[in-house]
Order: structure tokens, then C-alpha cells, then sequence
């Protein structure tokens, strides 16, 4: 536990390095010599094979072996590898539903992207996640910086990366101010889209190199973003407007806190983040599908009405908001529900087409949904993408 607890706030620097990277870096009193390589399984950082009561930090000459087995079947017939996801925000509800189904299923390896490593630790063990299964890796969205660490650092753990899924969120309805993220960027916009943004242009990369057979990148959007349904005419609505505030920056200057330039509006900046991870999917797929034959999904799960999601709104709109879903709208689902679909964007052989916003129907079959007006405009989703690039340093 402690050694699980000292790598939680291991720098991330530390959490693991390439062979001969490492250089003469102390960490819980153990130096490691020039040339050694990490086993980042014995950092905690991969919890297969971790032994939590130990403390020694093994330097070794071998490699993390990633999980790519591929054992022939009794038949000889080849099995298809164990796939690795890469999910951000599986530290709670949908993020962590997800993992947990995904894990349980034995065919995947999950990555928890998440900013509270114990949470995360606790929260993987509580759900019954087999160990083994996943591997923790620190990631705060709020920051370019830590988004660009986790890169790096999700490299030296030497495993494929097969699909990402963005799905970690922040929704303040109640902050009557913006809040913002290390690089200036209003927090939900931040978090949500340009976060998300960086991560994903920079996976990209090892997607495109992975070898496997169905590969994809999955952005969580939702119904609220859309004004082509009810809920998405509760005000206030998603609107990006020009994208003005976007283009100046976000950070508030102006009044500029939101994309569209007007005041600020937690609850809309969050609408408004939404519409960008579903435009920034299409964006993707128009640019990459066809040359990479990755697949670009988002998707609205299903109102999780009892999710963390909600923990800034008011105690009433929690008390009421659950039964409101459940037996007025029935868009209620539970997080074990919504987790299974997210797995089924991440795994099923059925959902492999690109560009797709998927829904479900009240018997939970699948389907693809239509997205509004503005989240399918062709011409912003490139305004937003060129913008993004700007702001996370891309262009
Ligand atoms: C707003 O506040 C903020 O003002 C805004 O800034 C922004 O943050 C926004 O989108 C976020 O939130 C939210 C506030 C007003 O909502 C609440 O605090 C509570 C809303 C919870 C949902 C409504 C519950 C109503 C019914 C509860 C019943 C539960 C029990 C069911 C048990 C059934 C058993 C069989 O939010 C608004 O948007 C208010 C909009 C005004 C609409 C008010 C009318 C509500 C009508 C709902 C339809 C259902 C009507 C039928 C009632 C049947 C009763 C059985
Ligand atoms: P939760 O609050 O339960 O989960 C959000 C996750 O995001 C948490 O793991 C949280 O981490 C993480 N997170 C927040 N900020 C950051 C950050 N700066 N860096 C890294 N991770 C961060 O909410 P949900 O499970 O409901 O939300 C998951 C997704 O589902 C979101 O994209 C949301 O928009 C979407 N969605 C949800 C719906 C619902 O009804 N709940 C409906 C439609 C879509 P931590 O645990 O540390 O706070
Ligand atoms: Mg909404 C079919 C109706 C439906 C559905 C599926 C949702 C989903 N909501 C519906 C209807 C209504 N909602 C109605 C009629 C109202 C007025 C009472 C209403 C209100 C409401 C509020 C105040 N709903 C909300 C809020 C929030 O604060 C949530 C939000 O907008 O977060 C951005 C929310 C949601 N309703 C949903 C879903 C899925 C949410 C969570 C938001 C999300 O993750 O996108």
C-alpha cells in the first residue's frame, strides 16, 4: 500500500523512463543506476504482478511484457490478443463502469487516466476489477503539461494502445465565476474539450502504430449538448455562437470565459464542451479514418443520473434529479448499464463504423443517433479543431 500510495505522487518524471533515461533517480530510498530499466510493474504503476507488501524496486534488464499473448486456441486457431484501452476519468461512474466491464470481460487490459491515483487504486478494488487487469497512470486534464507527461509516460509502459476512450468530465452548474485550468482555459471547456483534444491528436500516433485489428478513439458526448432533443432545450442551451471567446483564448479576458463569448454559464460551458467532443470526433474521422482505418465514435450512454457528475449542483437537484430520470423522462441507466455500452462502443465487432454518435433504445439495443444542427456542422468542426491546435500548441 505505501509504495502504491508513494507512486500516486511520484513525479511523473519518475513513474517510468525508458531504458537509460533513468539516471541515478532516488525514489522510497533506492537508486537506480544509468542504463537500468524500470519494471513499472514494480512501481505500482501496473498493478499486475504488483506485490503491494513489498517495497523493493526491482531494476532489470527485461521489459515490461505488454499483454499481447496471443496463444494459439487448442483448434490453432489464433486468438485475438488482449487489447488495451486507454480510459481517462475511470477513477467513477461511467469512466469506471466502463473499466470495470471491460476488465471482467479478460480480453482487456485498461489504463485508468486519472487525476487521484488512490481514489482510483480504491475505487478499482471496490468495483472488483481482476488484478492484473488494469494499470493506473496519472492524468490531469487541467493541465497540457500533465496531459503531455501521461503521454510519455503511458510510452514506457511498453504496451499497444488499441483504443482511447475521453471520457473524464467536470460540470459546475452552481460556480457563479469561471474557474481555470494551469494554462488559463475556463475549467469545463478546458477539461472536457482541449484536454481531451491534446491527448487524443497525441495518441493518435500509437493508435496508428498499433497492430490491432480494430482500433478506436472514443469521445463521450451527450444528449444536453444536442438542441435537436428536450433535454437539450432545457436552458441554458449549447451554443458556441462564432467561437470568439474560443478564439481569444478562454481565459476569461474580455469576458471572453466562454466559447462563444458570452458570460459565463457553468452549466452551458459544459453543453458547449460536450458539442465539442462530438464535433472533434467527426473532425477526426473526416481526417483520419480513411488513411489510418481507425474508428471515431462518440456516444450518449444514457442519463447516469447518480454519478459524480452532478456532486457541485444543488443537494435538491440531487435528491430529485435520479427519480426525475427514472420515472418521468426514463432516460434513467445505471452506471453498470452505461458501462456496458460504452464497452460495446469500445469492443463490439458490430459497432466498428466511424463517425458515428451511438445511442440506445429503452430495450438498450444500440443504434445510430442523429446529432443537431451545430454538432454536425462541417465548417466549425474545423473552426473548432484549427482553434483547439492553437490553444494546446499543436499549430
Ligand atoms: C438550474 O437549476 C440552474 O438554475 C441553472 O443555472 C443551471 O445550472 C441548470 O442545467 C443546469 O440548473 C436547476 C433547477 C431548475 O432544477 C432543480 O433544481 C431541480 C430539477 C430537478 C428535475 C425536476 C424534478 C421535477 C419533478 C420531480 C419529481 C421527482 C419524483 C418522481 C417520483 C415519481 C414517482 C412515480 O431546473 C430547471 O430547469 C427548471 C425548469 C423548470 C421546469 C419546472 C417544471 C418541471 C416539470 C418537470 C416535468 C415533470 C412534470 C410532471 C410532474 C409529475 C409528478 C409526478
Ligand atoms: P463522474 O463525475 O462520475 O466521472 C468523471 C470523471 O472525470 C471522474 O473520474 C473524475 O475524476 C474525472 N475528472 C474530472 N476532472 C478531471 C481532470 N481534470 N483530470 C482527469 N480526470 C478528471 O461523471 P460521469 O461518469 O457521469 O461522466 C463521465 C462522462 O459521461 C462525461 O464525459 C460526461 O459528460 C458523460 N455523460 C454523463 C451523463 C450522466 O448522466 N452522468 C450523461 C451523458 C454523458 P475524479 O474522480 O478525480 O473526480
Ligand atoms: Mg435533463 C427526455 C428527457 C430528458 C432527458 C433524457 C434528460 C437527460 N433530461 C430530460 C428532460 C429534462 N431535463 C426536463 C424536462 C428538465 C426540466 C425539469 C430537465 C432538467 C435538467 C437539469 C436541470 N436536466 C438536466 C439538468 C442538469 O443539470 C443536467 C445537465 O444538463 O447537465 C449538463 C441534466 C441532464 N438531463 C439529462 C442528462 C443526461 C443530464 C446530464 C447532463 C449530461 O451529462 O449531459
Amino acid at each position: 500500500m505505501a509504495l502504491q500510495t508513494a507512486t500516486s505522487f511520484l513525479p511523473s518524471a519518475l513513474s517510468a523512463r525508458k531504458e537509460g533515461a533513468v539516471k541515478d533517480s532516488a525514489f522510497l530510498g533506492v537508486r537506480l543506476a544509468d542504463g537500468l530499466k524500470l519494471d513499472t510493474t514494480s512501481l505500482g504503476l501496473r498493478t499486475k504482478r504488483v506485490n503491494t507488501s513489498s517495497v523493493a524496486i526491482r531494476a532489470q534488464a527485461s521489459t515490461v511484457s505488454a499483454p499481447t499473448a496471443t496463444p494459439a486456441s487448442p483448434a490453432g486457431k489464433k486468438t485475438l490478443r488482449t487489447g488495451t484501452a486507454v480510459i481517462t476519468g475511470a477513477s467513477s461512474g461511467l469512466g469506471l463502469a466502463t473499466a470495470k466491464a471491460l476488465a471482467e470481460s479478460g480480453k482487456w487490459h485498461v489504463i485508468m487516466a486519472c487525476r487521484d491515483y488512490l481514489k482510483t487504486a480504491r475505487a478499482a478494488r471496490a468495483a472488483g476489477m481482476p488484478k492484473g487487469s488494469y494499470t493506473i497512470v496519472h492524468l490531469d486534464l487541467a493541465s497540457l503539461d500533465s496531459v503531455r507527461q501521461f503521454v510519455n509516460n503511458v510510452r514506457q509502459l511498453d504496451m499497444p494502445i488499441d483504443v482511447v476512450v475521453c471520457n473524464a468530465a467536470v460540470y459546475q452548474p452552481t460556480a457563479k465565476e469561471p474557474s481555470f485550468t494551469a494554462d488559463g482555459f475556463e475549467m469545463s471547456v478546458g477539461v472536457n474539450h482541449l484536454g481531451h483534444f491534446l491527448l487524443a491528436r497525441e495518441l493518435l500516433e500509437d493508435l496508428k502504430a498499433s497492430d490491432y485489428p480494430s482500433k478506436r478513439l472514443i469521445i463521450v458526448g451527450s444528449i444536453t449538448g444536442n438542441t435537436n432533443t428536450l433535454a437539450g432545450n432545457v436552458p441554458p442551451k449549447a451554443n458556441l455562437g462564432d467561437l470568439r471567446g474560443l478564439a481569444s483564448g478562454l481565459n476569461g479576458a474580455g469576458s471572453a470565459a466562454m466559447i462563444d463569448g458570452a458570460e459565463f454559464d457553468g452549466a452551458k460551458a459544459y453543453k458547449d464542451s460536450k458539442v465539442c467532443n462530438m464535433l472533434t470526433m467527426q473532425e477526426f474521422h473526416r481526417r483520419y479514418h480513411e488513411e489510418t482505418g481507425i474508428t471515431f465514435a462518440s456516444l450518449y450512454p444514457g442519463c447516469i443520473a447518480t454519478t459524480g457528475l452532478f456532486r457541485e449542483h444543488i443537494p435538491l437537484f440531487r435528491l430529485l434529479f435520479p427519480p426525475f430520470q427514472k420515472y418521468i423522462t426514463k432516460g434513467y441507466v445505471s452506471e453498470e448499464e452505461a458501462g456496458k455500452r460504452l464497452a460495446q462502443v469500445v469492443s463490439e465487432p458490430s459497432l466498428t463504423k466511424s463517425g458515428v454518435y451511438w445511442s440506445w433504445n429503452n430495450n438498450s439495443a444500440s443504434f445510430e443517433n442523429q446529432l443537431s444542427e451545430e454538432a454536425s456542422d462541417t465548417e466549425k468542426a474545423r473552426k473548432v479543431w484549427e482553434l483547439s491546435e492553437k490553444l494546446v500548441g499543436l499549430a
